[in-house]
């Protein structure tokens, strides 16, 4: 598998579409898509969470912006785009205590 962020961000509008397209609203996600969005395609993230609906309620009133009660696909990349940058610190913070590790090791 290739990563190129243009593969990315077709990813993004697909599954975007997937989901948003399931109920009312062809082009937005109400809460019964966005629970369904999480679930599917972010289940670790929603994992290490106790109480998954409660979860779904605060991203649901965190990203809907213009309060229409569903999120669109712009609200919808600001929640993609903190994900990524938690990933991100993950990642930094991982790598930098492997190299640590090895550093110990020597
Ligand atoms: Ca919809
Ligand atoms: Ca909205």
């Amino acid at each position: 598998m290739s990563a190129s962020l243009e593969g990315a961000m077709e990813d993004l509008i697909k599954v975007f579409h997937r989901y948003s397209g399931k109920e009312g609203d062809k082009y937005k996600l109400n809460k019964a898509e966005l629970k369904n969005l999480l679930q599917e395609e972010l289940s670790d993230f929603l994992a290490c969470t106790s109480d998954s609906n409660r979860v779904v309620e605060k991203i649901m009133g965190d990203l809907d912006e213009n309060k229409d009660g569903e999120v669109d696909f712009q609200e919808f990349v600001v929640l993609v785009a903190a994900l990524t940058v938690a990933c991100n610190d993950f990642f930094v913070e991982s790598h930098e205590k492997n190299e640590k590790d090895c550093e110990c090791k020597k």
